[in-house]
């Protein structure tokens, strides 16, 4: 049966309220990446980077899935073969939307980490330079997050499951960050159909066998449902 890799971005999560990154209003538009996503940033500055993680944890607990989660969260359930959600996203709804095959390259709001011993533990809603590891007891907290020149998570998994894809979909990515940007070109390489959903087509011609351009809310559960329906569920 075939087996399905999404790679999701912030799109999808948008009509949840969560902030995009590089639209209009984007993230992106408001903080410098260099100062509060790389670990350059957290060294000059890991206070202003702190305010940017906990402002952006705040807002996650805040939100609630969408009808794109949860439509996704249904094809894991319902579809015979196996599928597997990688996602660039750092809030935790697709978790809550129910989905459990789930890879989070880029890390979670949800995770703090100790930049000296690597110990990982659930972050408290609001993170500040002066808490302890846990496990070693040195002031070195960060966010559990992937920044700009460091190695996204789980990448050895991720090429393991696009390269045996039967088919990879892309929804709600503007496909300009790497390696995740790149995945399509892997996945086509090992001969899957690939499908793009987003609110505006990224115009990467070739890419693509079908792209789908509307809603995340809307666009995603009519996909799932014609799946589910080819198969006869
Ligand atoms: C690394 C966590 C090396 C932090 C993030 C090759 C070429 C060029 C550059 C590079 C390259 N390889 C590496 C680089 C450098 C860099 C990179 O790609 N730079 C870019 C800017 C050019 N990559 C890295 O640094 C990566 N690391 O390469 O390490 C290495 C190698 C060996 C050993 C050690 C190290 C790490 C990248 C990860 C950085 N961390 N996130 C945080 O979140 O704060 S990236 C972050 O930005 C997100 O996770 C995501 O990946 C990216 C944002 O992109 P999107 O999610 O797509 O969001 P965006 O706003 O751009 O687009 C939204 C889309 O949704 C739009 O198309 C819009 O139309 C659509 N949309 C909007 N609303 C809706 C919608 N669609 C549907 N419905 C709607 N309602």
């Amino acid at each position: 049966m075939e087996r399905i890799v999404i790679l999701t971005g912030a799109g999808v999560s948008a009509e949840s309220g969560l902030g995009t990154f590089r639209d209009t209003d984007g993230l992106w538009t408001r903080y410098d990446l260099e100062e509060v996503a790389t670990p350059e940033g957290f060294t000059r500055n890991p206070g202003l980077v702190h305010e940017f993680y906990n402002a952006r944890r705040a807002n996650t607990l805040a939100a609630t899935p969408n009808a794109a989660h949860v439509a996704l969260a249904r094809l894991e359930r319902d579809w015979p073969g196996e599928v597997v959600l990688v996602t660039q996203n750092v809030d935790d709804l697709h978790e809550r939307a129910g989905s459990t095959a789930l890879i989070h390259m880029h890390g979670v709001l949800t995770g703090a980490l100790c930049a000296a011993c690597g110990h990982r533990w659930p972050a408290p809603r609001a993170m500040n330079m002066s808490d302890l590891c846990p496990s070693c007891d040195r002031a070195a907290t960060r966010p559990d997050i992937v920044w700009f020149g460091e190695m996204p998570y789980q990448m050895d998994r991720i090429y393991d499951v696009v390269a045996r894809a039967d088919l990879f979909v892309s929804i709600g990515t503007s496909g300009e960050v790497y390696p995740a940007a790149g995945l399509v070109e892997e996945a086509r390489m090992a001969g899957a159909e690939t499908v793009e959903i987003n609110l505006e087509p990224t115009r990467r011609p070739g890419l693509f066998d079908e792209v789908i351009a509307g809603q995340a809310s809307r666009a995603v559960p009519a996909w799932v449902e014609r799946m589910i329906a080819s198969k006869g569920g």
